[in-house]
């Protein structure tokens, strides 16, 4: 049994059900700090009310269902983790290590990603390899890459079988993310519709790794289902699907909708946090090593977000 923390963010609330369509409803339980309005994932299978920073309500849910994987979603993202370097570091740290000592203890399986924040500025930005220098400047960086060590530290010492992604900007029509640099990549294809403009954060060439969510839950499954003795690597992987600018997918959104305009009002915050990423990561570890091989590029998410987003706005 699975039981996915964050499971009401915007990764956990598509991960819970698609899980749960592989595995069987009450197989994957979905746990949150507090009840939201989400229907979908609370009334179709096991929901428990897990705050990761009290360890007991990890190891009593895990106690209660009989769980032998954790996938660790609940985290801070970058924008509100420069906003609130301590509470970042609380839930994305601490959180996480509670998830491990449960799983060092209770012999648990961990999944939980990282992040091409775990790159900083002295990074290689182009092609960006797995194995390279990893100095991010952001706090929710220093979480990624001490996520990536512990996680490392508890496979080699303790034998807890832990794996891990470096998930880029991720764009979905379900759940909105929480407070990421890259969120203008989800805002605006709501914004393309509802109003026919958007006012871009960051500048208008600045590149950043992207996936669509479909790929995204199919590389947590297809990590968290490979063959341990073809890993060389786990935590974390790098994936990605495609690398654009805010100008770029302007372009995208403009064969389908003409009349849709884009303009700028940087946000200086952001637009560091940005800077300080890769352009675009080298993802072959992970084809080689459990065969991740993404489905959509620009143009599919384009065509497959605006038509989704249709309907879920009502907008014809
Ligand atoms: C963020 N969406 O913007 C997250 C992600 C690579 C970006 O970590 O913080």
């Amino acid at each position: 049994k699975v039981l996915i923390t964050g499971a009401l963010g915007q990764i956990g609330s598509e991960l819970v059900l698609e899980m749960r369509k592989i595995y069987g409803d009450q197989n994957i339980v979905a746990s949150s700090r507090s009840m939201e309005d989400n229907p979908k994932v609370i009334e179709s299978g096991p929901f428990e009310l897990v705050d990761v920073l009290e360890p007991k309500q990890i190891a009593d849910a895990v106690s209660k269902h009989k769980v032998d994987t954790i996938i660790h979603l609940a985290a801070i993202l970058s924008a509100v983790g420069e906003a609130n370097p301590a509470l970042a570091w609380k839930i994305n740290v601490e959180g996480l290590f509670n998830a491990l000592e449960i799983a060092r203890e209770k012999n648990v399986a961990v999944f939980t990603p990282s992040s091409i924040a775990a790159f900083g500025p002295s990074t290689p930005k182009d092609n960006t390899p797995q194995d390279t220098l990893q100095r991010p400047n952001t706090m929710y960086g220093v979480t990624k890459v001490s996520g990536e060590l512990l996680c490392d530290y508890y496979y080699e010492k303790f034998g807890v079988d832990t794996r891990g992604v470096r998930f880029p900007g991720l764009i979905s029509y379900e759940t909105l993310p929480g407070g990421g640099t890259t969120d203008y990549a989800v805002h605006i294809y709501y914004e393309a519709l509802k109003t026919g403009k958007y006012t871009c954060y960051l500048k208008e060439d600045t590149y950043m790794d992207m996936m669509y969510m479909p790929d995204a839950l199919q590389a947590i499954i297809q990590l968290a289902e490979a063959d341990p003795s073809k890993l060389v690597h786990r935590n974390a992987f790098n994936v990605t699907a495609m690398s654009f600018s805010p100008k770029e997918i302007n372009e995208e959104i403009r064969k389908h909708i003409p009349q849709f305009t884009i303009d700028y009002q940087v946000d200086p915050i952001r637009q560091k946090i940005a800077d300080s990423w890769p352009n675009s990561l080298d993802d072959q570890a992970a084809r080689t090593e459990w065969g991740w091989k993404p489905k959509y590029d620009l143009a599919a998410m384009t065509q497959d977000m605006l038509g989704k987003l249709r309907n879920k706005l009502n907008i014809k």
